[in-house]
């Protein structure tokens, strides 16, 4: 078994990155972001909770996250492994994470992380608003996005290096370029 964390702030190609790394590497995708949308988007009791947090760019609470995830993890023990993209964004998730993992008997392999610079970020994510009118990617929601990024997210990273589990790639460039680089990193991993 492989789990890998698809790990960096807003807008950094998470989303975008784990659709090429699950058709090549076979693992099973658990995106935290896609799931909380698919709630919004079915008005579920859940959803409409989260909509208020994620419309305002705050993250949902780390209960409510958790439990997603222990439950996708329960789902699929056919698994070979699992990517988590937009999971743990709190060093309470990657605690909890690594508990149920434990439990499991299969840790986490590699954590990688996308580098991209704040302008960056905020050009994409206003673009992705225009396109798709995501009501999250608006100017205002981006910027708290990327302080609450800053605040209860960054935290993660130094969690995961401190457990020598964290490698760095430049998420700027071409896609392709990108998974390139990270495709060097995870076939590293596994030798
Ligand atoms: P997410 O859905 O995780 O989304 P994201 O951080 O906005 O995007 P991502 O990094 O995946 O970027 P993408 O590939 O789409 O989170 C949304 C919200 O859900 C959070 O704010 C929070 O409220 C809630 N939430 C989710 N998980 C949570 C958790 N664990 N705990 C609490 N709350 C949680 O790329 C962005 C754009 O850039 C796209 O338009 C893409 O086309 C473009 N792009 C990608 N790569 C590019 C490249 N190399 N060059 C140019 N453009 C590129």
């Amino acid at each position: 078994m492989f789990n890998l964390v698809l790990f960096g702030p807003p807008g950094s190609g998470k989303g975008t990155q784990s659709e090429n790394i699950i058709s090549q590497f076979g693992l099973l995708h658990i995106s935290t972001g896609d799931i909380l949308r698919a709630e919004v988007a079915a008005e579920t009791p859940l959803g409409v909770e989260a909509k208020k947090n994620m419309d305002n760019g705050e993250l949902v609470p780390d209960e409510v996250v958790i439990g997603m995830i222990s439950s996708k993890l329960d789902a699929h023990p056919e698994a070979k492994g699992f990517i988590f993209d937009g999971f743990p964004r709190t060093v309470a998730q990657a605690e909890a994470l690594d508990k149920l993992l434990e439990f499991k008997n299969n840790p986490i392999n590699l954590v990688i992380s996308l580098e991209v610079k704040e302008e960056e970020l905020i050009k994409r994510l206003v673009q992705r608003g225009i396109d798709s009118g995501r009501s999250d990617d608006t100017e205002e929601v981006i910027t708290n996005r990327i302080k609450q990024y800053h605040e209860k997210t960054a935290p993660v990273a130094d969690f995961y290096k401190e457990h020598g589990k964290l490698v760095s790639v430049e998420g700027i460039g071409s896609i392709g370029d990108i998974f390139e680089a990270i495709s060097a990193k995870i076939e590293h991993s596994l030798a």
